[in-house]
């Protein structure tokens, strides 16, 4: 059973991870209209990433029997500057997930909830993944600065990437 302090910031958390997909899908359609379509596919993939999350804290919710409440999504930025501007927006935003699911952990620690500083543990360490893919992308196209070949290159290359649904639980 979740307390009502938890399953409020549970919920918070729910709304945040919306905004993520939201926000990476506006990346996407930006990457679209300026005819970078790998990087827009790597913007779709993580929008659905996104989601995955979602769904991840909205059944540990349910599971704990506690309610889940959706609230209204901000809408996100439309657009960017820059490619690398863009990416740099990205990785800003996870730096701010990473500190909200940090101060998601030190409710739990002080609530002595420990299945959800359990069930927490997969993001943290998911942060620090997410964290430096973005930051690995920053600096690539800080190196490849505006020359056309070096940024068709990586937008080849993050046109690779492919969603992969989580495993399913047996
Ligand atoms: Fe990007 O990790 Fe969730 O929000």
């Amino acid at each position: 059973m979740l307390c009502s302090k938890m399953e409020g910031a549970l919920n918070s958390q729910i709304n945040a991870e919306y905004y993520s997909s939201y926000l990476y899908l506006s990346m996407a359609a930006y990457f679209d209209s300026i005819n970078l379509l790998g990087m827009a596919n790597w913007m779709r993939v993580q929008a659905q990433e996104e989601m995955v999350h979602v769904m991840k804290f909205f059944d540990f919710v349910a599971e704990r029997s506690g309610r889940v409440t959706l609230t209204s999504i901000d809408g996100p930025p439309t657009d960017w500057a820059s490619p690398v501007a863009a990416f740099e927006a990205a990785l800003t935003h996870e730096r701010h997930i990473s500190s909200l699911i940090n101060k998601l952990v030190d409710l739990a620690l002080a609530e002595s909830d420990h299945a959800t500083n359990n069930f927490l543990q997969w993001f943290v360490a998911e942060q620090v993944e997410e964290e430096a893919t973005a930051d690995g992308i920053v600096q690539q196209l800080r190196l490849v600065k505006d020359a056309p070949g070096g940024l068709f290159l990586l937008d080849r290359e993050l046109s690779q990437r492919t969603f992969v649904p989580p495993a399913a639980t047996p």
